[in-house]
């Protein structure tokens, strides 16, 4: 990891701490002109196809995106941008392949100055996001956190309307933001968690990492990606719906196409262009939406994938069959359901995922009528803020466990790790959840021009935390000789809202990975303890965009450790619990690291992300299915009773409501 860390850092050929600058320098204001000299000289001088030497494909890229622009068909600047709009993704895809193009950082700088100032502005954030993360120009950046690019998305009206008061008036602020809604609303309960800024971060992150318009010629396969997407959305699935039991709320219910939406939606969210994002009322029937789909298609392409399900295999656009009664199933399944550019056959499974998104975001004006721009659902940033996000996960992770659990249950063998007793689990630490406050900068959200002084403007919200905590474990060793183990660990809920004892067959679904790592055991005793901040499940705090560009501008700029912003942040790895605790299972695996690693070091971190993003521009470091042991049916427990190398316990999450 290191080696080609240092080789692509040499293709670089510009110091980290320059380009950091640069990208900072980049996304700073833009809404606004440059407002930086160089980067200003290159959006007015600079000619994309110049000099055609300085690309990969000789130019190809550039001349069609210049060829575009000089036919006026870009969109133009000022107008709101959302990936689901399909010219509005050509476009920012355009300027990506005109970036992944360049051979050079300098070649990747002039051009992304020249056409921010010649395109729609979230495109070109669009575009620069995902190039930073998957070119090798990229290696070692740390991208601002989006919510100070682009506050609009991650904070509601009412905060903007003061930070642009304040800045009219040039007084500083910082303003509360609140939920959107009142208690009338139980819903409301849970905004913490789908209007969380940073789970947004990696929600929207995730999408940029593993992106459904992915081709391989830009830079490779992408390991998995549609099994990734099956695990990060049913682990939201899962934490949301725990989320929801802390607060006496039942486990979310489906969506169904026939069905009326239960829940409405006032975002309280306005685009910095484009006006307020659309309500939608409680207890509303689906609607054709012009232009996108009819509800009966989505019920027929909802029937094609149980139809694939129940016959054990999808059919390929040329009649070719591609069994998916096996581990891989589910990836091939994903794919046919986002849709990504990986499925097999789009014209007759078409893209239930991506057309339920913008079905649902337009029913408050299904027919075009009123002008209205997408919903919150048409952008991954804003998607989590509406309670139909989940409901309709929770409808493509049933389509999901429906295929999970025709997979043959895990016998003994598939389970066993011969020679190896977890002895004992327990936790060292209280786990114990709080609110607290934390600020982000909103200077990006409003208008901004030479020689108007700068007003230092922050939103503060109140987010889930816990206190630090480490997973402790004994695990004999009987082999003789050092084997290494994969740790998994889940936490299950033991109660649903009525009170209901889960069983191990019907709780199993609901668990919540928190954590998957790798260990050497040596023979005899191993006294295992792991952080809850190491967790490869989560990442640490994004820093903030201005201790990026002070880190930038000192000129030594190294912060590895931030480089994926991908991932569920750290602080909220433990779920919430209750005042006086909320009962958990608290399970861990160790199984064969010979049979399940996929890479030769076992100490690495991969990352740091992987569980659920992934090891970047490498293959996926687990062997086995995502949520494997517990993701088959269990038809019988002493299947899992009979090994050695499992371990139940139960444990209590409390919650703390005096601090904060
Ligand atoms: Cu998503």
């Amino acid at each position: 990891l290191v080696l080609c860390a240092l080789v692509a850092f040499a293709a670089a050929d510009v110091p980290l701490a320059k380009r950091q600058q640069d990208v900072n320098h980049l996304l700073w204001n833009v809404y606004d002109h440059h407002h930086f000299d160089d980067l200003k000289g290159y959006a007015a001088s600079f000619d994309p196809v110049g000099d055609v030497s300085q690309y990969k494909d000789g130019g190809e890229a550039a001349r069609h995106l210049v060829q575009e622009e000089k036919d006026h068909r870009l969109l133009d600047q000022h107008h709101w941008f959302s990936l689901f709009n399909e010219r509005q993704r050509e476009e920012a895809l355009m300027l990506f392949e005109v970036l992944i193009q360049c051979k050079e950082w300098d070649c990747a700088v002039k051009n992304a100055a020249y056409w921010r100032e010649h395109m729609n502005e979230g495109e070109f954030v669009y575009a620069l996001y995902t190039a930073v993360i998957h070119s090798d120009l990229g290696h070692g950046i740390v991208l601002p956190p989006l919510y100070e690019v682009t506050p609009h998305l991650f904070t509601n009206s009412e905060i903007i309307q003061k930070a642009y008061t304040a800045k009219m008036t040039n007084t500083p602020g910082t303003f509360e933001m609140e939920f959107t809604g009142t208690k009338k609303n139980k819903e409301q309960r849970v905004a913490y968690f789908g209007e969380d800024i940073g789970m947004n971060v990696h929600h929207v992150t995730w999408h940029m990492d593993f992106p459904f318009w992915w081709e391989d010629r830009y830079g490779g396969h992408l390991d998995r990606k549609g099994e990734l997407f099956f695990w990060v959305h049913h682990q939201l699935t899962v934490r949301f719906d725990s989320e929801r039991l802390s607060n006496y709320l039942d486990m979310v219910d489906e969506l169904q196409w026939d069905k009326p939406i239960e829940e409405g939606f006032a975002p309280h969210t306005i685009y910095k262009y484009g006006g307020e994002f659309p309500a939608r009322p409680d207890h509303i029937h689906f609607e054709d939406v012009d232009g996108v789909a009819r509800v009966r298609d989505m019920i027929i392409m909802e029937s094609r994938i149980h139809d694939a399900i129940g016959h054990g295999y999808i059919t390929d656009k040329d009649g070719k069959v591609i069994n998916i009664m096996n581990d891989q199933g589910i990836d091939k399944l994903r794919d046919i359901i986002e849709s990504s550019v990986y499925s097999p056959n789009v014209q007759y499974y078409g893209a239930l995922h991506n057309t339920a998104h913008i079905m649902l975001g337009r029913q408050g004006d299904p027919h075009g009528k009123y002008n209205m721009p997408p919903g919150v659902m048409e952008h991954f940033e804003t998607a989590t803020r509406d309670p139909t996000f989940f409901r309709l996960h929770k409808y493509m992770d049933n389509i999901f466990k429906e295929h999970k659990y025709s997979l043959p249950p895990y016998t003994h063998e598939d389970l066993d790790f011969p020679g190896v007793n977890v002895d004992s689990l327990s936790i060292d630490g209280e786990l114990k959840t709080y609110f607290e406050d934390y600020e982000f900068d909103l200077r990006n959200a409003v208008d901004s021009a030479e020689g108007i002084p700068t007003v230092d403007l922050k939103a503060s919200v109140h987010r889930l935390n816990h206190d630090d905590f480490s997973f402790v474990a004994d695990v004999n060793n009987n082999n003789g000789k050092e084997v290494v183990g994969t740790f998994r660990i889940y936490l299950c809920p033991r109660f649903d809202n009525n009170g209901e004892r889960f069983d191990f067959t019907n709780g199993s679904w609901h668990c919540i990975e928190m954590d998957k790592f790798w260990k050497t055991l040596s023979p005899g005793g191993n006294h295992v303890v792991r952080k809850s901040r190491d967790s490869s499940v989560t990442v640490p705090d994004v820093p903030s965009f201005q201790s990026l560009i002070d880190a930038a501008d000192s000129g030594s700029f190294s912060m590895p450790e931030f480089e994926r912003s991908c991932g569920i942040p750290n602080r909220m790895l433990l779920p919430k619990g209750k005042k006086n605790g909320m009962d958990f299972a608290l399970i861990l695996a160790v199984t064969d690291g010979s049979y399940d690693l996929t890479h030769s070091d076992a100490e690495s971190e991969h990352g740091g992300t992987h569980a659920q993003c992934g090891a970047h521009g490498e293959t996926y470091p687990d062997k086995r299915p995502m949520g494997f042991p517990i993701d088959r049916y269990i038809p019988d427990r002493r299947v899992y009773d009979e090994t050695t190398n499992m371990k139940f316990t139960y444990v209590k999450v409390y919650h703390d409501d005096s601090r904060h």
